[in-house]
């Protein structure tokens, strides 16, 4: 409950009074009452987003959906949380959730239909976890956009680094085919963002890896889905707009995603 405890209460601007809809499809159906929403913070493509939308998907947790512009982040989301970053979830008790994985628990805590919490305190599984959060998320970073790094002579061995984490995933996904089991759960939602965005700097080059089993993963998880689905396009929040509803965006979700990386 570490994460938990951490909470912080804000004023909570924006999305009571929303009324839920029928969502239909993969989700569960939300009762037609008004009750105001928890609000997330969200921008489509960033990895750590995407994770917290995965969950809340499976979840059908309802929430109101703030798009937002990492160039220009709306001033409720910085009155809101300290760090500055998506996702960013706010919920009507005032309570703010700033870190992903924290959404991804406290989603998934209040309903897991898919039971992918049954993995959550796996040490293994957590120790890939960290490593996707720390070191691999930095060799990302300079393998993606080296212009960010310069002078750093990490940058030369980025791919690397990089690769040597995949192939932990690889030695892991050899014997089940997704990393905490014969089905998807909470850690291929964690990590697989991550592993999309490297694969989208050369997904020719990233699908000819003699890392089958890892290929094969990203390839089942392109097509997850909960993947799918939260990839939706939404329109940028502004103030005073009208709301977008989380769950009812789901039912518009069509093709895979396959856009570049952020
Ligand atoms: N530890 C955070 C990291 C979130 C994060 O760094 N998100 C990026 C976008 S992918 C962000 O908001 N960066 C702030 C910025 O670019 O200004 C989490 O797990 O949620």
């Amino acid at each position: 409950m570490g994460h938990l405890d951490q909470r912080r209460a804000i004023a909570f601007g924006g999305g009571a009074g929303l009324t839920r809809g029928q969502p239909t499809g993969m989700l569960l159906t939300a009762p037609t009452v008004s009750t105001p929403l928890p609000v997330l913070y969200s921008f489509r493509r960033c990895p750590y987003a995407i994770r917290a939308r995965m969950a809340m998907a499976v979840a059908g947790q309802p929430a109101e959906l703030r798009e937002v512009l990492l160039r220009d982040k709306p001033q409720a989301m910085l009155e809101a949380g300290q760090r500055g970053t998506v996702p960013l979830l706010v919920l009507p008790d005032r309570t703010v959730l700033e870190q992903s994985v924290e959404i991804m628990d406290w989603t998934l805590r209040r309903r897991d239909p898919q039971g992918w919490l049954a993995q959550r305190d796996d040490p293994r599984l957590m120790g890939l976890l960290d490593a996707n959060d720390g070191p691999f998320k930095r060799a990302l970073d300079q393998y993606k956009y080296p212009d960010r790094f310069p002078g750093s002579s990490e940058v030369a061995t980025a791919k690397d680094r990089a690769l040597a984490h995949l192939q932990r995933l690889d030695e892991q996904l050899c014997r089940d085919a997704y990393l905490g089991g014969e089905a998807p759960g909470y850690f291929d939602a964690a990590l697989f963002p991550f592993v999309r965005q490297f694969a989208a700097v050369d997904r020719a080059w990233f699908s000819s890896l003699s890392l089958g089993p890892l290929v094969a993963w990203w390839a089942a998880m392109l097509a997850h889905p909960a993947f799918t689905t939260v990839m939706a396009k939404v329109p940028v929040w502004q103030p005073g707009a009208p709301a977008t509803e989380f769950l009812a965006t789901l039912q518009h979700a069509t093709a895979p995603d396959h856009d570049p990386i952020k």
